[in-house]
């Protein structure tokens, strides 16, 4: 059976998603980041970037959650847009925006809003700047079609799902009136039932909670290591 990595944060909660639209069966594998259980060998060796989600699939390894939804998708034929050369050029390149830009904007400007040891003005006016213009774009996206490619719920939707349904934790109150058509897919995703199955996933197990020595160990190890 498919094993899935995962915790409770927004880049496992995507394919946990697609899992639970596709009805796939899967072993979920709780990895506790903040016991940094990431980093134990046995896990590097399915993810080198040591960080969650990743699945394994017989003798097939998929991480990055992004990478793991084309996989799922195409291996079930489920959640794409028509087999033409456009569609999917416009799959990729929506896939890898959101993978490239949004998700990691969204982490940072999170980071710094919130976990940073120093409130530092410019790094939290670079990434909230960021972060909402990929939100922008996405807002701007949808103002003319109903998903992210068109008429179709496809994979790319549940990309943009994942970080951008917690945007008030991102860019501050008051996202959901800068964004209303990222806010109406956001709640029609988020309305599926398929959607809330993966968002109690994580209450299967009791994950750490403590952001105390031993997570920010685990987590932001740069703390300890001064390389700049
Ligand atoms: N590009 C990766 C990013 C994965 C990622 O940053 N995962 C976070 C949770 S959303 C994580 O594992 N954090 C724990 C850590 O950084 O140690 C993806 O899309 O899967």
């Amino acid at each position: 059976m498919l094993k899935f990595y995962y915790s409770g944060a927004p880049n496992p909660t995507k394919v946990a998603l697609f899992l639970e639209e596709t009805g796939l069966a899967y072993e979920g594998i709780p990895v506790d980041t903040r016991k940094g259980e990431q980093h134990k060998p046995e896990y590097r060796a399915i993810n080198p970037n040591a960080k969650v989600p990743a699945i394994v699939d017989g003798d097939v390894v998929v991480f990055d959650s992004n990478a793991i939804l084309l996989y799922l998708a195409e291996k079930t034929g489920q959640f794409l847009p028509e087999n033409t050369p456009k569609a999917r050029g416009e799959l990729l390149s929506w896939l890898m925006f959101v993978a490239s830009g949004v998700g990691p904007y969204a982490g940072q400007a999170v980071h710094f809003r919130n976990y940073a040891p120093e409130k530092l003005p410019y790094a939290i006016n670079r990434y909230v700047f960021e972060a909402q213009r990929h939100f922008g774009i996405l807002d701007a996206r949808l103002a003319t079609r109903r998903y992210m490619l068109g008429d179709a719920y496809t994979i790319v939707d549940m990309a943009v799902w994942g970080w951008t349904r917690m945007a008030p934790n991102v860019v501050g109150d008051g996202a959901w009136e800068k964004f209303p058509n990222l806010k109406r897919l956001v709640d029609e995703i988020g309305a599926r039932p398929a959607a809330q199955r993966a968002g109690t996933l994580k209450d299967r197990h009791t994950f750490k909670t403590e952001l105390d020595a031993e997570a920010l160990d685990a987590m932001f190890p740069h703390l300890k290591e001064k390389v700049a």
